[in-house]
């Protein structure tokens, strides 16, 4: 199979997409973007071609591993900075070229940057924040894609956090998240209570000012 045959993709059957119209906010729900034959294919090129590194942040004075692999991906000069880590852009490959395009063309949005995560096992997890840096500008649109196993991605309301929603993600499904949503609402990936198997995430992003 060549690698223009591995991206074609066939409309998404609208009965797979899902708005979640939120007060301030919107998630759109792609199941199944990539069909999981796809899905599984682009995880292994990724999970083979991204070079994974193992960041750590400073933690109460200490260095402290944060619980998964991640890359950072963008237009030169556009570094991404959080918890006091600095991420130099590696360039775009082939493979995240034509997934960028592709993200784009659905969703209208352009990108210039992307934060690549990789999901070893259940221990992994991401927690609670939103993706609200200055440089994101106001309201941006993240697409959020997932690849491999299957994880909860849990949201909850930073003034009314009673107000939670959980998804679960499977391999091929993309969230485009919109609005004020990044301003009022949190996420994470909680570490899993059971077996996982390793999960990539794509979230493309458009970086207005510099940082
Ligand atoms: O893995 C996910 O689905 C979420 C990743 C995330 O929240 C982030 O990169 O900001």
């Amino acid at each position: 199979m060549s690698q223009n045959d591995l991206f074609i993709f066939d409309e998404v059957p609208l009965q797979s997409v899902e708005l979640i119209e939120l007060e301030d906010g919107d998630i759109l729900w792609a199941r199944h973007f990539y069909d999981p034959d796809t899905a599984l294919q682009l995880y292994s090129r990724l999970q083979e071609e991204i070079p994974w590194r193992q960041d750590s942040i400073r933690i109460a004075g200490r260095d402290t591993p944060i619980p998964r692999l991640q890359a950072w991906f963008g237009d030169p000069g556009l570094t991404y900075t959080y918890s006091g880590l600095t991420l130099e852009p590696t360039p775009w490959s082939a493979t995240l070229s034509r997934v960028r395009e592709q993200l784009e063309d659905y969703s209208g949005a352009r990108f210039n940057s992307l934060l690549a995560n990789l999901y070893r096992h259940e221990r992994d997890s991401v927690g609670w924040h939103a993706d609200n840096e200055p440089e994101l500008g106001t309201n941006p649109v993240i697409a959020s894609l997932s690849l491999g196993g299957e994880r909860t991605f849990q949201l909850k309301h930073r003034q009314h956090p009673e107000r939670k929603l959980a998804l679960e993600l499977r391999s091929g499904d993309l969230l485009i998240m919109k609005g004020a949503l990044q301003h009022h609402w949190l996420h994470q990936i909680p570490k899993a209570r059971q077996p996982a198997q390793p999960r990539i995430n794509l979230t493309f992003r458009k970086i207005v000012t510099r940082s």
